[in-house]
């Protein structure tokens, strides 16, 4: 449902009211929306909910409250996110600003990247592509075995970190803002 109106912000902006109309329905008869109902698609879908902070085409939301990376994520879903994906330095950056402006302090925090499920076989939680890795010096080194679970590092250099995932942590989500409702 939330993808439909997204498409329907696309054709908005790529083609104008007539194709809008088109799209709105299968129904060739049926009444066309009004200027006024487009421009309230327009407000509901661009912004995110309440307690997310908008960052490109996604919402964020930070969680100061320690879990496991499991019950973490399980959080982010309950709120129809995931544990957020790195892509980019960007990412880090934002993160890092979210973390700081919240705690006042450098903060670990559960990202979505796991390898729990195949050592060294590294996945995002929301399914995107695992394509982005800034790994600290050394890391990951699934030290003990045991370490499956991505984490932000605290420490200035260090990126990010393969930490043991029952280690409770703060942890931030991440949600498309094309999943939300009004
Ligand atoms: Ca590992
Ligand atoms: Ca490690």
């Amino acid at each position: 449902m939330g993808r439909q109106r997204l498409q329907t912000i696309d054709i908005i902006e790529d083609k104008g009211l007539q194709d809008i109309i088109r799209f709105a329905s299968d129904d060739p008869y049926h009444r066309p929306p009004t200027n006024t109902t487009v421009t309230r698609i327009r407000k509901c879908c661009e912004r995110c909910p309440d307690g997310w902070a908008r960052y490109g085409e996604r919402c964020l939301k930070f969680h100061n409250t320690p879990k496991t990376w499991c019950k973490a994520e399980t959080q982010c879903v309950h709120e129809r996110g995931n544990l957020m994906s790195l892509h980019s330095a960007a990412d880090v950056k934002i993160v890092r600003d979210i973390v700081a402006a919240a705690t006042g302090m450098r903060t670990k925090v559960w990202l979505g990247g796991y390898d729990k499920v195949e050592e060294g076989c590294w996945h995002n939680s929301d399914g995107s592509p695992f394509d982005y890795e800034p790994w600290g010096k050394g890391e990951p080194n699934n030290l003990g075995g045991s370490e499956g679970c991505m984490q932000l590092h605290n420490e200035v250099g260090q990126p990010v970190n393969d930490a043991p995932c029952n280690v409770h942590s703060a942890f931030i989500c991440a949600m498309d803002i094309e999943e939300m409702d009004a």
